[in-house]
């Protein structure tokens, strides 16, 4: 057993920037809430069946040491009787989101004590072919997909009230009796999304078998990730934050093209601005609407340009309207970080600047570049809508400022008083246009071709770097990335695409422990916008 004091001492340290140490009141829009509410989705239900019961057996040549193979035929479940200490797995064959429910039938003279069992949910092998406890996380280890349900009367039928996010489902039969053994039937998953199962997606033209999965594998990811809001992840934190809403927005407007369901979510936001007009960087829908506590300077910023993709895509200048004043309230917050020079100073405030979980990042020069994008974004935005565009001063001081960035001599964008080179500041100064393309194209080439400087960690970063490339007219560099990186999940076995991905590092988490991965996150689901609207003409040129 492991001593819970060893445990508590690789338990690592809550970082510095998710302390809550201001907590604001919230300003509750009743309209808001309640034009939300009236746009909460009904969600689309389909029964699905698991396709095999399968072991895991090592094989060094994969990405998580091991591969699945069959170890009996599903159709032979209902025949096999498990006893104490006994373990299965089904594999579903891909990803589901849903409500799991099976029969618990009986093999043996009677039933005289309960059935005790442990089910694990996993996305990934690693879920279920290792113990998730304990766990060296520091977010709450309450996440880990597995249950422990005694049943008292047997035979019965046995339907899960929580909903799970998985592929494989593992029993471990922990206890039955000496005089009886368990035998499971009608094993399925009701499973639910915001989009119906008959949805049409045009298919994407191309015959490069490569980029075919990575669209269908975003998709699936997007979808899974579409419940009554826009889910981060339906394992983990299955709330809505607004950086990940923004990508989910975008792929889902070449895609689902499922307006409501992001109109629904931008009212949600604008329904809880904070006392000083900025926006909770996630909120929760149960038991009823409240922000959550955390703050991301760059998810604030984030509303406006996520306002005006809706706002193009669906036509609703309305929306937008009405939305106008939630806008320009949050952008206070972050340009209030810009010093009389228009340069964004990260140190100004102590509030948390994200673009990316990777370790050591300074925030600096991305986030000069990722304001001044939104406050382009919100004066186009200002034009579509029929007033004035607010940040033209600021955008001329911004961009002026952004030479502070550039270092001549290595022709990169340098961030903080270490001078850092990161992928993350060459892409956000690159989608700002502070910089002719040219020059934002080789910044970032640079800066991937160094290997001091500092690369991404997330699929929402990566995305960034990704569009940024294509943008500067990188576009084969773009599809070198996407075939490196996501398709690097895929060869790995990816069903969904993943919080975060480290082609060297299986375990690797911005949380301590990969167990508290989610690996159905919804911003890694943007090949598909990539490649369906980024890189359209490109592709199209090149068939
Ligand atoms: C993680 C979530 C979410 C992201 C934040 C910043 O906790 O998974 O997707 O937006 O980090």
């Amino acid at each position: 057993m492991d001593d819970p004091d060893d445990r508590k001492d690789h338990t690592p340290d809550i970082p510095a920037n998710q302390k809550v140490e201001r907590v604001l009141k919230i300003n509750l829009n009743k309209e808001f809430a309640e034009k939300a509410e009236s746009l909460k989705p009904q969600l689309h239900e389909q029964i699905d069946y698991p396709l095999s019961i399968i072991e895991f057996i090592p094989d060094d040549n994969t990405f998580f040491k091991c591969k699945a193979v069959q170890k009996h035929p599903i159709e032979n479940l209902p025949n096999l009787s498990y006893g104490k200490n006994d373990q299965l797995i089904l594999d579903f064959g891909s990803h589901r989101v849903g409500y799991l429910s099976f029969h618990l039938g009986v093999d043996g003279i009677n039933v005289d004590a309960p059935t005790r069992l442990r089910l694990t949910f996993g996305e990934i092998p690693y879920d279920v072919t290792e113990n998730l406890h304990p766990c060296n996380t520091w977010i709450s280890t309450s996440w880990l997909p597995d249950e422990i349900i005694n049943i008292d009367w047997l035979p019965t039928d046995v339907e899960m009230p929580r909903r799970y996010s998985f592929r494989y489902l593992k029993i471990d039969i922990l206890d039955t009796s000496p005089k009886y053994k368990v035998r499971f039937s009608n094993v399925s998953v009701r499973a639910v999304s915001a989009v119906p199962p008959t949805v049409k997606v045009p298919i994407l033209e191309t015959t490069d078998e490569e980029l075919m999965a990575l669209d269908r594998i975003s998709q699936v990811t997007l979808r899974n990730c579409m419940q009554t809001v826009f889910e981060d992840g339906p394992r983990r934190d299955r709330r809505l934050w607004l950086g990940d809403l923004r990508l989910q927005a975008l792929t889902n407007y070449c895609t689902f093209k499922n307006f409501n369901l992001v109109k629904r979510c931008l009212y949600l936001f604008a329904a809880l601005p904070r006392e000083d007009e900025s926006l909770p960087a996630c909120l929760f829908e149960k038991p009823k609407l409240s922000a959550g506590l955390d703050y991301i300077v760059d998810y604030d910023a984030l509303f406006g340009p996520t306002v005006y993709g809706y706002a193009v895509a669906s036509g609703d200048l309305d929306t937008a309207k009405e939305l106008w004043k939630t806008v320009l309230g949050s952008m206070k917050m972050p340009l209030s970080h810009l010093d009389k020079d228009g340069k964004f100073d990260s140190n100004a405030t102590e509030a948390w600047k994200f673009l990316d979980w990777s370790a050591g990042l300074d925030t600096n020069a991305g986030m000069h570049g990722l304001v001044l994008y939104c406050c382009k974004e919100v004066n186009k935005l200002a034009i579509l809508i029929g007033k004035s565009p607010p940040y033209v001063d600021v955008v001329q001081k911004m961009s002026e400022a952004v030479l502070d960035f550039y270092d001549e001599s290595l022709q990169v964008f340098v961030s903080g008083p270490d001078q850092q080179v990161s992928w993350i500041s060459q892409a956000w100064m690159a989608l700002s246009g502070a910089m002719e393309s040219v020059v934002c194209l080789e910044a970032i080439k640079r800066a991937m071709e160094n290997p001091q400087s500092l690369k991404p960690l997330t699929p929402y970063a990566y995305h960034h770097v990704a569009e940024a490339l294509a943008r500067c007219g990188g576009e084969e560099d773009c599809l070198k990335l996407m075939k490196e990186y996501w398709g690097g999940m895929v060869k790995a076995g990816a069903d969904t695409f993943w919080e975060c991905f480290d082609a060297d590092d299986s375990r690797r988490s911005p949380y301590g422990d990969c167990h508290n991965n989610s690996y159905c996150h919804a911003w890694s689901c943007t090949p598909s916008y990539l490649l369906r609207v980024v890189l359209k003409k490109y592709l199209d040129g090149k068939r």
